[in-house]
């Protein structure tokens, strides 16, 4: 197996902060790499300077040594002083955190360039070394700090590396709501147009991931992370057979290092070990759509939930031969919850809460995005006699849908979003999170229609959406009052 190294060398202007501050640092003491074993028998206390850079190793994330060798361990004796110089390899924002030393670096990224942390060794052990930024540390970013006594013996007694959780910074408290906050509403008929009964063939998409402030409900912004600035990200539409190119490129800006994996695909990680992109870069898969229905797509860097919750999930249909019956409208709906600092309804801008998220206790449920999507943002409308298909899919991360649209019964499902055989006559359907469905029914009357998640509850957290019908009421299907004023068989 060869060995799949995208660690990167650092950006000049990084290299050369890393450079500024390693000559300075370098010259009263010898420099000693990280990974060195440093721990002699020189009586004096010493001063450790160690370069570390962060980058991607094997689809890990991991910190790299001087020398190029992931999580290496860090030594000094007790009284000795850590001076750690820290740049991002690959861009993306991280951060070293000695969680039972009470150590913190402040967060570095591309645009920050290297940080520095310095910190006297006081007593003997084995220490964590991690990245506090949430899933960072489970997909890689852990080292040790061997410190030995004035014995030279790193003592057994604290060998164990205890799960510290890293202390909550200042950064994480609430602010004001962003005043560049965008709409990040996916509108509900952006659906491709059905494809034409063709052979398969060649189709090429581009997908850019952007982190960016987006309103989440009146007076209240939050930090989504999004395919191509929306919430889902973009419907994807081929047929059975198509063999599908798929570039995802991450914005320069961006501070995560993101990546899809398409329910779609047949492949390691449905192409997310393949598509672990750093900011400013992009990468490439070719996938063969083998097994027709409708899948969902998602971002796959750790965290990945949190990833999923802060909008990175879409559709992906893949039509059965032949295509779809024809109806009159289709729709493009996903589900979501979202996971916040403060409560629901809490203003300003929200930080991302990843102890609820671990608690799966969500504070929103949002159709496409935010509270209000489907209800002010964008509505979905149609007339009496069409016929109405609804792509749902629920990104999650980690909540079942009840899908139910009040006062209509779903004339087909296709459950579990399979093609081969709708069920009929359906008024609830169950869709799981990183699954979907396609409901179908004839609007037979006018009025307004919620779309819900029957958990109803939910509806006071941000989950309803509308579908507006417009004609002619047919008093023999629905009326108010008794049937005997007027005859049901008029
Ligand atoms: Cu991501």
């Amino acid at each position: 197996m060869t060995r799949k190294t995208t660690a990167l060398p650092l950006p000049p202007a990084l290299g050369a902060a890393v450079a500024a501050a390693l000559i300075a640092l370098a010259a009263p003491q010898p420099a000693s790499a990280a990974g060195a074993a440093t721990a002699s028998i020189a009586p004096q206390s010493r001063v450790h300077t160690i370069a570390l850079s962060t980058g991607l190793v094997d689809g890990k994330m991991v910190f790299l040594g001087a020398d190029g060798k992931p999580n290496p361990t860090l030594r000094g004796r007790v009284g000795d002083t850590i001076e750690i110089t820290i740049a991002s390899g690959e861009g993306a924002q991280h951060d070293i955190v000695f969680p039972e030393l009470n150590v913190a670096s402040e967060k570095f990224d591309a645009s920050t360039g290297a940080k520095k942390l310095r910190f006297k060794l006081t007593q003997a052990g084995r220490f964590a070394y991690i990245c506090s930024i949430a899933g960072h540390r489970q997909i890689g970013m852990e080292g040790v700090l061997e410190v030995t006594g004035g014995d030279g013996v790193v003592p057994v007694t604290t060998a164990a590396v205890k799960p510290v959780k890293a202390k909550v910074r200042a950064a994480d408290a609430a602010l004001p709501a962003s005043a560049k906050a965008v709409s990040v509403a996916m509108d509900p008929t952006a659906v491709p147009a059905p494809l034409a009964r063709r052979a398969p063939q060649l189709v090429k998409y581009r997908i850019e991931t952007v982190e960016l402030d987006g309103k989440l409900a009146d007076g209240t912004t939050f930090t989504y992370w999004t395919f191509d600035r929306k919430v889902p990200g973009p419907m994807l539409r081929v047929r059975v057979g198509d063999t599908v190119e798929l570039t995802l490129a991450n914005a320069r800006d961006s501070k995560m290092v993101h990546s899809i994996d398409l329910h779609a695909v047949t492949g390691p990680g449905g192409g997310a070990d393949d598509l672990q992109v750093p900011p400013g870069q992009e990468k490439t898969v070719t996938f063969k759509a083998l097994n027709p229905g409708l899948y969902v797509y998602h971002c796959a860097t750790a965290l990945v939930p949190e990833h999923i919750s802060a909008g990175m999930y879409g559709l992906i249909l893949v039509e059965p031969e032949g295509g779809l019956p024809k109806v009159d409208r289709e729709f493009y709906v996903m589900q979501g919850d979202i996971y916040t600092k403060g409560a629901h309804g809490a203003k300003g801008h929200q930080p991302f809460s990843t102890d609820k998220l671990a608690a799966e206790q969500p504070d929103y449920y949002v159709f496409n995005g935010a509270v209000g999507a489907l209800t002010k943002e964008h509505k979905l409308r149609a007339k009496v006699g069409e016929t109405v298909r609804m792509y749902f899919g629920v990104g999650g991360p980690n909540k079942i849908s009840s899908f139910h649209v009040v006062g209509e019964i779903f004339d087909r499902v296709y459950n579990l979003a399979a093609t081969n055989q709708p069920a009929h006559d359906v008024q609830t359907t169950l869709v799981a999170p990183g699954g979907a469905a396609i409901v179908e029914f004839k609007v037979d009357y006018p009025g307004h229609y919620m779309l819900v998640d029957h958990a109803l509850s939910r509806v006071g957290k941000g989950l309803v959406g509308v579908l507006e019908v417009e004609g002619k009421a047919d008093p023999s299907i629905y009326r108010k009052g008794s049937a005997s004023e007027h005859s049901m068989h008029d």
